[in-house]
């Protein structure tokens, strides 16, 4: 069988007990080199100086091996990082792709940074190559790696997987560099996208703007290369979730916050501190429940955890300071002084904690502007317990509300909507919340982590008869 090399921006070597504290596309990326091993290569999370403050004197990728993973990690230099990271994957294609165009910059310089970041992971991924390893390569940060391996010399089959939304034409034609980065993605031999929707927007781009064509089974031929464009929508690993949610960790954790409870039914909200969450929004519609019903005052409390997420990136200041000022905001009008309904707390906790919380929750509210697939939500499902599940309730705009249809679907510009789907979730009877939550996890199980790698790798490989 051939070596599967994954690349994706950040490497973090983790195992056991560390992989609790991981993220979804480090799990994800874990699962799919855990059962075969392989290459794992990307940067480091290291910022180096260089003399010149330039790429003179980088060194080349550090290479080791844990278990049977060989991990490949290379060190950007700090001007590169600003440019590459800093600068287009996160203030220009993160915004953008998520339909943020009044917060998207578009700076030549960041656009030349990224491509010249992208060449250097090629130079220093190729000497580490063998001819029939097969390479997938995750998110916005790389898109252009194929062109650069390709120009490099490499013919070995590359799938390209984006974690995040692709979005419609007329968004991702506001973007200077859109034919070159479409091209780039059209040097893939495999492109996936979280979801139909993601499928629709890409392969409508192909035939509009660069007079390609693009067929219902997955085939596109554009700009001279023929690929396969699919939906491989991610998920996550369903037994694992299950027992954190009920281990030691997670009971002690789970018990000091129900403690202070005092009997009161917890919403709960878990995301990055990150403006495509709809972290503003959320906290107005808890503000609407509130004002709407005096009755529930004291009998919910509501806790927004938000751990800080690119803190160096203005926008994300921004966003701090703007939830800091609406959660202060709420607890200073309706709070008793035996009752705050806001615990928002910006910082991170282990998995196993978090899953403990979920399951302690009556309501999970997952209420993006836009987001790929989103995991939390999914997590969510799978930390309840069977006798006395919560409920889920979705923005629309999440990838994964077209999978769990026993979500209650919300629009998260809709405060009011938000605020009345609240109240049903707070009131729901347990027979309807158990089929409801059964549904979800049929689905969430039907497609999980596992599911997601083998059918993405079945492609890559070009083994027949794949879904
Ligand atoms: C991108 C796409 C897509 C959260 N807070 C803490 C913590 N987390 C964990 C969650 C979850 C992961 O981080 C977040 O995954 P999401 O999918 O919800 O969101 P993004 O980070 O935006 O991920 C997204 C995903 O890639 C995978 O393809 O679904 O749409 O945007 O696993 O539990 N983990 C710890 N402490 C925290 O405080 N340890």
């Amino acid at each position: 069988m051939a070596r599967l090399v994954v690349v994706s921006n950040r490497v973090t070597p983790i195992s056991g007990r560390q992989a609790a504290s991981a993220g979804g596309l480090a799990v994800g990326v874990l699962a799919a080199l855990r059962d075969s091993g392989g290459l794992w290569f990307g940067w480091s999370g290291e910022i180096i100086e260089t003399a010149r403050g330039d790429d003179a004197g980088v060194p080349p990728a550090r290479v080791f091996r844990t278990g049977k993973v060989t991990y490949g990690l290379i060190d950007l230099p700090e001007a590169e990082y600003e440019g590459f990271y800093a600068g287009f994957a996160n203030r220009t294609l993160w915004p953008l792709f998520h339909y943020r165009l009044d917060l998207t910059s578009f700076e030549h310089p960041w656009y030349a940074t990224y491509r010249k970041v992208n060449q250097r992971f090629a130079e220093a991924l190729r000497p580490l190559l063998k001819p029939d390893d097969v390479i997938w390569i995750h998110d916005y940060h790389l898109i252009p790696l194929a062109t650069e391996l390709r120009r490099a010399g490499c013919e070995n089959r590359m799938g390209f997987f984006l974690h995040i939304p692709f979005p419609a034409p007329e968004i991702y034609t506001s973007l200077p560099w859109h034919r070159q980065l479409a091209a780039d993605l059209c040097n893939y031999d495999v492109l996936g996208f979280q979801t139909a929707t993601d499928v629709r927007q890409f392969n409508n781009y192909v035939e509009l703007e660069i007079n390609g064509r693009a067929d219902r089974k997955g085939s596109v031929q554009a700009l001279g290369r023929n690929l396969h464009v699919d939906a491989y929508p991610i998920g996550i690993d369903v037994d694992d979730v299950t027992e954190m949610a009920v281990s030691p960790e997670a009971r002690r954790q789970a018990a000091r916050l129900g403690s202070s409870l005092a009997n009161r039914q917890l919403i709960i909200g878990v995301d990055r501190l990150d403006y495509t969450k709809g972290i503003v929004e959320r906290l107005r519609a808890f503000e609407m429940l509130l004002k709407a019903n005096a009755v529930l005052r004291r009998q919910v409390t509501f806790v927004q955890i938000s751990a800080p997420s690119r803190e160096l990136v203005p926008e994300y200041l921004e966003l701090r300071q703007q939830v800091e000022l609406l959660s202060g905001h709420i607890n200073g009008l309706y709070s008793e002084a035996d009752w705050v309904p806001l615990r928002y707390i910006n910082r991170s906790f282990t998995r196993r904690t978090l899953m403990g919380f979920f399951r302690l929750s009556r309501v999970g509210l997952v209420t993006p502007l836009r987001d790929g697939m989103n995991l939390v939500a999914m997590e969510y499902v799978a930390a309840q317990n069977a006798d006395d599940p919560g409920v889920l309730v979705i923005s629309r705009f999440a990838g994964c509300a077209q999978q769990l249809d026993g979500a209650l679907v919300v629009n998260p510009y809709d405060v009011h909507h938000v605020a009345d789907t609240l109240q049903a979730g707070l009131g729901m009877t347990l027979d309807e919340r158990q089929d409801r939550w059964q549904r979800m996890m049929q689905a969430i199980r039907k497609n999980d982590i596992i599911t997601w790698r083998d059918r993405f790798l079945a492609r890559l490989e070009n083994r027949v008869g794949v879904g």
